[in-house]
């Protein structure tokens, strides 16, 4: 890792903390570059004005016309965006991922950190070293994000209490799926698009570390009669376990996964509390 150089590459608005923004942020520090983040918790999204300057919202804002949005997915009220921030993000999420000079708007995660990863140094590798190398990570990428559609819907019915055996199957198929293919590639080569570190890793360790926030549903699920997906996994998926754990050690993985992964056992220590209480 080397020292990050101080002009922005990329900018992103986002609710914080989020796994899915450190995908572009572990891929910057591998490689020395610097991201630059603005946000709130994911509550305090829905208060704030989005846009390429997000700002908190002003007196006057919410009864701005040309601001008001149905929130759809992950939230429920009223959001506020700018024209202009509907232009560059016509899906209108959140992590939103822009150009420095604000003009290009980069959505989906995995997408912003391509956009970071094609600002490193190419003798790095993060993103492959010739087209049929990054056409391979970019495989990896797309299928993690298939996963990642029905680990939003999983993770999200936690919030509302919706969760139900159809989308507990629907989660469950989605993660063997990938980790599947994650695990047969790791038994040919030590990192999963070949033997170096790329952005197929890093998300990777994304996506397993969010994913991981199910087990603070435990009650929930118990209700259900399930228990969480990554139940075993370690058994199930051992190259993929071992590989996930030596990335959370790793120096430009581990500032941002430590800290989640501490409050991520005690809200998990807590969901065991609530569980007992209710048994
Ligand atoms: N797959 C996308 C998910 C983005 C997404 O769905 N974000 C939701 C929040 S979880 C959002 O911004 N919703 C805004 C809205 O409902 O208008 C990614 O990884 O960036």
């Amino acid at each position: 890792m080397s020292e990050p150089a101080a002009e922005p590459v990329l900018r992103i608005f986002s609710y914080l903390p989020n796994p899915r923004i450190w995908k572009s942020l572990i891929t910057a520090r591998l490689a020395g570059l610097t991201v630059d983040v603005v946000g709130a918790g994911g509550g305090e999204l829905g208060n704030w004005l989005w846009d390429f300057d997000p700002r908190p919202l002003a007196d006057g804002d919410r009864e701005n016309p040309d601001y008001q949005v149905q929130g759809r997915t992950g939230f429920k009220s009223t959001l506020y965006k700018t024209r202009a921030f509907r232009s560059a993000h016509p899906y209108g999420t959140v992590p939103a991922g822009f150009s420095p000079d604000g003009t290009t708007g980069v959505f989906e995660s995995n997408s912003i950190m391509r956009a970071v990863a094609r600002q490193t140094d190419s003798a790095l590798g993060l993103y492959g070293t010739d087209v049929w190398s990054a056409s391979r990570i970019d495989s990896f990428l797309d299928v993690a994000l298939v996963f990642a559609r029905d680990s939003q819907v999983y993770l999200l019915s936690f919030g509302d209490r919706s969760v139900s055996g159809e989308i507990h199957d629907r989660a469950l198929a989605g993660f063997d799926t990938w980790l599947g293919g994650v695990e047969s590639a790791l038994g040919e080569s030590s990192h999963i698009a070949g033997d170096a570190l790329t952005i197929a890793d890093v998300c990777f360790a994304c996506e397993v570390t969010l994913f991981s926030r199910e087990r603070a549903a435990l009650w929930q699920l118990d209700q259900i009669g399930r228990r969480p997906v990554m139940t075993d996994w370690e058994t199930r998926f051992p190259k993929s376990a071992a590989h996930y754990a030596a990335l959370c050690g790793h120096e430009a993985f581990a500032p941002d996964m430590h800290a989640y992964l501490d409050k991520l056992s005690q809200d998990i220590a807590s969901a065991n509390e609530r569980m007992k209480e209710h048994s």
